[in-house]
């Protein structure tokens, strides 16, 4: 399998931003230590989801950070990404898993334990669980209590990761609960300055990974 540290996953949303900047964003979070970086588009076509996940590429890889992509397995294949991110209406984790191979990491959504344990089964490598608070990012999702989050952690042994409404201000709810790191999309691609909030939540990522032990 492929290596890859869910501390501080940072997912890309570049609505409203212009490319140049768009990119500038996503290095600034990698300069400022997101140790997992997905592309998350929903509106683009395929030429210009591959174009993007090319250039993004580019920026993960003098990081030496692994890319993710969303939802488009055909799209991570054709331009060469390390893994996909698929939720319960994506292509089965199994699926995904018989046309990839052992050498992509393939990520699922998971909002109960059934769901996650099936995940796991069919051989995800992570897991993303939320929404812990509602959220601002464009996303058809209902909130996961962090009582579920916990339940899906000691369900599976497979990293799992908080997502949902989470910035630096709101992570006391994650304490205790043996989280491998989470997810942010807004609280960095939002930020006045991505590089600085992305070592920030780095930080409090690592304390809360020591805690949830
Ligand atoms: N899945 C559940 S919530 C969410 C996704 C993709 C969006 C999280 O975005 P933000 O801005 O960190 O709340
Ligand atoms: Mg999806």
């Amino acid at each position: 399998m492929r290596e890859f540290d869910p501390t501080l996953y940072f997912i890309t949303d570049s609505t409203g931003f212009r490319e140049e900047e768009f990119l500038y964003r996503t290095e600034e979070a990698l300069k400022g230590g997101a140790t997992l970086l997905q592309l998350r588009e929903k509106d683009k076509t395929t030429r210009e989801y591959i174009s993007l996940a090319q250039k993004v590429h580019e920026i993960t890889k003098k990081y030496r950070v692994p890319l993710i992509i969303d939802d488009r397995i055909d799209v991570a294949l054709a331009m060469g990404a390390e893994g996909v991110h698929l939720g319960q209406s994506d292509m089965p984790i199994h699926a995904a898993r018989k046309i990839l191979g052992e050498n992509y990491v393939i990520g699922a959504t998971a909002k109960t334990v059934p769901q996650a344990t099936e995940a796991y089964e069919q051989g995800a490598d992570y897991l993303g669980v939320g929404a812990i608070y509602p959220t601002t990012t464009k996303v058809k999702t209902v909130l996961t209590s962090t009582e579920t989050l916990d339940a899906i952690c000691r369900a599976v042994p497979i990293p799992v990761n908080a997502i949902g409404g989470l910035n630096k201000n709101n992570l006391q709810v994650l304490e205790g609960i043996g989280i491998a790191g989470f997810c942010v999309v807004s609280a960095i691609m939002k930020a006045d300055d991505p590089k600085t909030e992305a070592s920030i939540l780095l930080d409090l990522a690592k304390k809360l990974k020591e805690a949830g032990r």
